[in-house]
């Protein structure tokens, strides 16, 4: 089965996470999730975090450390995620994608219907 290679941003501002809704009628619709999406052939991590979330928010960020990884399998694919800390630079945030967005504690992150890969994440790296 083919791998795709996806980025996430974990952009926190006061112990609160942002994370967004992905849009109704897409791939795991209506599931929340830290945005971000496929690297592009020939960019770099850093390159296509902060074009994803330029695309999908409008907003600019400084992209950090990787925080850790997941690789997510479905029986149609495997997508192998990345989440890095992120930096809100500037910026007003206007959703091109997805419905709408949350800032949440850890916490709350674990009672949101959060995409598959995404809940990994939260219990093996933000909630110890
Ligand atoms: N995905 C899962 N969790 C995330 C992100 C950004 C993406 N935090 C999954 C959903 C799709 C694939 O990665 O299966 C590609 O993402 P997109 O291009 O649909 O955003
Ligand atoms: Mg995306």
């Amino acid at each position: 089965m083919n791998t795709i290679e996806v980025v996430a941003a974990v952009i926190e501002k006061n112990g609160k996470f942002l994370i967004a809704q992905r849009p109704e009628h897409a791939h795991l619709g209506s599931q929340w999730e830290f945005p971000g999406g496929k690297i592009e052939p020939g960019e770099t991590h850093e390159q296509a975090l902060v074009r994803e979330i330029k695309e999908e928010l409008s907003i600019n960020i400084c992209p950090g450390n990787l925080i850790g990884d997941i690789i997510h399998n479905s029986p149609e694919r495997c997508v192998h995620l990345y989440f890095y800390k992120a930096v809100y630079e500037d910026g007003e945030i206007v959703l091109t994608e997805h419905q709408k967005i949350l800032w949440c504690s850890v916490t709350s992150l674990l009672k949101k219907p959060l995409a598959s890969g995404d809940m990994t994440f939260v219990m093996q790296f933000l909630a110890n």
